[in-house]
């Protein structure tokens, strides 16, 4: 006779957090009774909150498990006699930016995240350039990009916006609504099932926190954006996975000023398919569609077949992604050269002392 209640098996839970054969591949050679897979909910300095079957909520990312990087959304592996976290499984794929300022960084974003919800507001924070930002990193970590186009309730028509939007990658899928309507944001909700994952990005103050809020049902803070400019205030500071009572998870992050692109490879390409697609018919494989002769781009302009501003737009792009990309690549390999030099010195200098003794 069934008592009416039904206890969730351990993998019927890590399932419900978005586990996958691609994941589970990765334990073949681990002892599943004492590495125990968890995913990341939130990262602190110096600490992370996980979830999963018999894991702490909190561990500290300390001695070796402090040089493993993680980032939201990740899966790592528990040895529970720690606890520790001894392993970062690979990604399905992941978001990064060269970090803000100076420094030659890259900073990963959210990872394993199925799908991306590029959030804009339909007033001055709407701008086609970054939207195609945005899509290049979606595309480039393999996540389904949705453009979220809230305010709706504050234009006469949200028409030109969703226009302008549609047009910005082929077959890009475009909603506009107001975020603090639970009946408006219903389109958005066959994204949040059963352990799919979704990832929100966009500038502060474009209701970021307002829709996770409406989809999860939950109160995070919200603040009302400055009156002049538009802009947000920074209200969301941390990256975090929010649980959705349809079976989904909602990563929040905090609103960027700026989003410059590393390592999106050919993301660019299927981002700007009708350029580069142009470009298989130019003259020189190696054309810059500035003045080539039998450039086929340029051509398609002068016919008033493609906007040239898309041109200028994906050029930029790709110049900015392949300095980005091998500055990053450089200061990496200046560090390993430094810390194989300080190596040699040290071991020498071990030598050294042992030699005299
Ligand atoms: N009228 C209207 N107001 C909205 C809508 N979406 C968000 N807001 C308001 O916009 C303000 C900013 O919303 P947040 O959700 O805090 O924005 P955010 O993207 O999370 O901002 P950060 O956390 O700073 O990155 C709040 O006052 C919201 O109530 C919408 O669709 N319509
Ligand atoms: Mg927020």
């Amino acid at each position: 006779m069934s008592c009416g209640v039904y206890l969730m098996t351990a993998t019927e839970y890590l399932q419900q957090l978005g586990w996958r054969n691609f994941f589970d591949a990765q334990l073949a050679d681990h002892d599943r009774n004492s590495q125990l897979p968890a995913r990341v909910m939130a990262v602190h300095r110096g600490r992370i909150d996980i979830a999963g079957e018999g894991v702490p909520e909190s561990i500290a990312l300390s001695g070796r498990s402090a040089e493993i990087d993680v980032t939201v959304g990740d899966w790592v592996l528990v040895d529970i006699n720690g606890p520790r976290i001894t392993q970062r499984l690979d990604r399905l794929g992941v978001f990064k930016r060269r970090s803000a300022g100076s420094a030659a960084e890259t900073q990963l974003i959210a990872a394993n995240v199925d799908t991306l919800f590029i959030v804009t507001s339909a007033n001055r924070d709407f701008n086609v350039a970054r939207l195609e930002r945005y899509l290049a990193i979606a595309c480039e970590s393999g996540a389904f990009p949705v453009i979220v186009i809230t305010k709706a309730d504050t234009v006469d028509s949200v028409d030109e916006f969703v226009n302008e939007a549609s047009r910005l990658s082929p077959g890009v899928l475009v909603e506009a609504l107001d975020a603090r309507d639970p009946a408006a944001v219903a389109a958005l909700r066959p994204f949040c099932v059963d352990g799919q994952t979704v990832a929100l990005l966009g500038s502060s103050g474009v209701g970021k926190s307002t829709l996770i809020n409406t989809l999860a049902g939950t109160h995070q803070e919200t603040k009302a954006v400055r009156e002049d400019d538009q802009r947000g205030r920074h209200t969301t500071t941390g990256r975090s996975m929010h649980r959705l009572p349809t079976g989904g998870w909602l990563i929040d992050t905090p609103g960027m000023r700026e989003l410059q692109l590393v390592d999106v490879g050919d993301a660019l390409d299927d981002v700007f398919a009708e350029v580069s697609g142009l470009a298989e018919d130019c003259r020189f494989s190696d054309c810059s569609h500035e003045s080539e002769p039998g450039c086929a781009v340029r051509a398609a302009i002068e016919r008033g077949e493609l906007d040239g501003e898309r041109l200028r737009r994906y050029r930029k792009l790709l110049a900015e992604d392949r300095r980005n990309t091998e500055t990053i690549a450089e200061r990496r390999s200046r560090d390993k050269r430094f810390g194989k030099m300080v190596r040699s010195v040290l071991a020498d200098k071990q030598a050294e002392k042992g030699g005299t003794r």
